[in-house]
């Protein structure tokens, strides 16, 4: 499933050319000034979303599409998530087996590819989540690159047996 969310990005690139459609607009420039200072351009973030673990506590993961475009290839360093504690990449094994999970090394980004965190493959681990944080509610992730910048952008959070 497509996420309806929008990432600030979009968003704001959608209030500038779709002036006719005027829902929730003053909501996306007031999210597109928020996240401004932390866009990195080139980077576009596609279908993220936020599963919640079936035990609250235990570890979420974040799963989305990214597309980098840019003159050298960046690594993916480092991710944060608000409302966790702690976050690190994560890769499952081929067959999915939750036991196989490892820590990822450094994602390189090459420019026109598109890198597919999603179930089964790489993830973002998001541990000690707070409480406060339920499904329905959003959130900021922000990721680091090797060339010191950093992006964020928001997600849904949903519950463990949503749509993955
Ligand atoms: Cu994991």
């Amino acid at each position: 499933m497509k996420s309806a969310a929008v990432t600030p990005f979009t968003a704001f690139a959608l209030v500038l050319t779709l002036t006719s459609c005027g829902q929730n607009q003053a909501d996306a420039d007031q999210q597109s000034e928020a996240a401004a200072s932390q866009l990195v351009e080139g980077i576009t973030i596609a279908n993220q979303r936020m599963m919640l673990a079936p035990v609250s506590g235990n570890p979420a993961a974040v799963y989305f599409e990214l597309t980098y475009v840019g003159d050298a290839p960046v690594t993916l360093d480092g991710v944060s998530v608000d409302g966790a504690q702690s976050a690190a990449i994560h890769q499952m094994g081929e067959d999915g087996n939750g036991g196989m999970m490892t820590a990822s090394g450094p994602l390189t980004l090459k420019s026109g590819e598109t890198l597919e965190l999603k179930p089964g493959g790489f993830h973002v681990m998001a541990m000690q989540v707070s409480p406060k944080l339920e499904a329905g509610q959003s959130t900021n992730v922000t990721i680091t690159l090797s060339d010191g910048t950093a992006h964020s952008f928001e997600t849904d959070v949903k519950s463990a047996g949503d749509e993955r």
